[in-house]
């Protein structure tokens, strides 16, 4: 934990204890002392990824009651309840760095933390549900597995875990896609546009260029990020190329093309007019995302009350028994 120590020898020997974990590439535990830069950095990030895994439970949640058979209700409801389950994950390991899951609810619904741009656009056909899965979740799991090695013990857990179940979610996303594919004329459509309307915004969920990222440099130099963000959206590029020519979707990029001289596919610019456009809330769905979190904060005041009252009376109950 973050503490003043009194001897300023103490400090730097603290600072220095810190410094070896971090270039040995060990972990930093909860009860290890640490900068406050560090833990405010940590907290940063661990709850703008939690409240993303919640605010981006509300686009597919919207399917479920429209899903076109039984199986496909099934996956969907598993899925969205996977994400909700992988934002109480995150909100426990922010937890640990001393910062309650009401103060972070709080900050989330005051506007105070972020939540990933990707979330403020709309699903409008069934097709969204997979190319959700398919490139929102890719994107995903290119920027969380390098997460499973960050210098923070609980968070690198959690992110285990959760690429698990994100792998899952990306082959389903990208089997309902396949299934349409191999559909009708309509049904092929409504995929290349669902593909359309997505690939940008999935592009900027990497976050700015890295020379306009404020954070990467520090996040790096902690190991609390192992790849700057266009390193990871180069990744993501590479690796999805191949896929979209297998599902037999073009992406919506003129200027996409293999450069052999890099080794990497060439792509065009994001607009990045348009990221900070919705990080600032003005998004095509910020609004209606923010209402929503709020009603069913509110909707769920009396599950918390019934909760706190029942561990209390355990609490009493347990001590009691003690005596
Ligand atoms: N949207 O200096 P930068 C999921 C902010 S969950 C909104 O590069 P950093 C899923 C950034 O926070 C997806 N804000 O920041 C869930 C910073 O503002 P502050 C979430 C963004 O932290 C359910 C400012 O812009 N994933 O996939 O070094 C269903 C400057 O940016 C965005 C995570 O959270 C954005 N796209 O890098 C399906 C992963 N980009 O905080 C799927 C963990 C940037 O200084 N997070 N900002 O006010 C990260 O890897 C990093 O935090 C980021 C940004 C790459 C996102």
């Amino acid at each position: 934990m973050t503490t003043t120590p009194a001897e300023p020898d103490l400090q730097e020997r603290l600072q220095a204890a810190f410094d070896a974990t971090i270039a040995r590439n060990d972990r930093i535990e909860p009860r290890d002392w640490m900068p406050e830069d560090y833990r405010r950095t940590l907290v940063r990030q661990i709850a703008q990824h939690a409240h993303s895994e919640i605010i981006g439970m509300q686009p597919e949640g919207a399917w479920i009651g429209r899903a076109p058979s039984l199986r496909r209700k099934a996956i969907l409801l598993a899925k969205v309840q996977d994400e909700a389950g992988h934002g109480l994950y995150l909100y426990s390991a922010c937890e640990t760095l001393g910062v309650s899951r009401a103060e972070l609810n709080e900050l989330l619904l005051s506007g105070r933390q972020k939540y990933s741009s990707i979330f403020n656009y709309p699903a409008l056909s069934y097709a969204d549900v997979g190319t959700i899965g398919w490139l929102v979740d890719g994107a995903a799991i290119c920027n969380q597995v390098p997460l499973c090695r960050t210098s923070y013990g609980p968070y690198g857990r959690a992110m285990i875990r959760i690429c698990k179940e994100e792998s899952f979610h990306q082959r389903q996303g990208y089997e309902l896609l396949m299934t349409m594919m191999r559909g009708t004329d309509a049904q092929r459509a409504m995929v290349q546009e669902s593909v359309d309307r997505f690939w940008w915004p999935v592009l900027m969920m990497f976050g700015p260029p890295d020379d306009r990222s404020p954070n990467s440099a520090r996040s790096l130099a902690w190991g609390v990020k192992r790849h700057s963000n266009d390193e990871l959206r180069q990744r993501f590029v590479d690796m999805t190329v191949p896929q979209a020519e297998a599902l037999g979707v073009t992406l919506p990029d003129p200027e996409l093309r293999w450069n052999e001289e890099r080794g990497h596919h060439d792509f065009g610019e994001p607009d990045w007019a348009e990221l900070d456009a919705v990080i600032r809330g003005n998004g095509p769905c910020n609004t209606q995302r923010m209402a929503h979190r709020r009603a069913a904060h509110e909707d769920g005041a009396w599950v918390r009350e019934a909760a706190s009252a029942f561990a209390e009376r355990t609490d009493r109950a347990d001590r009691a028994g003690a005596r």
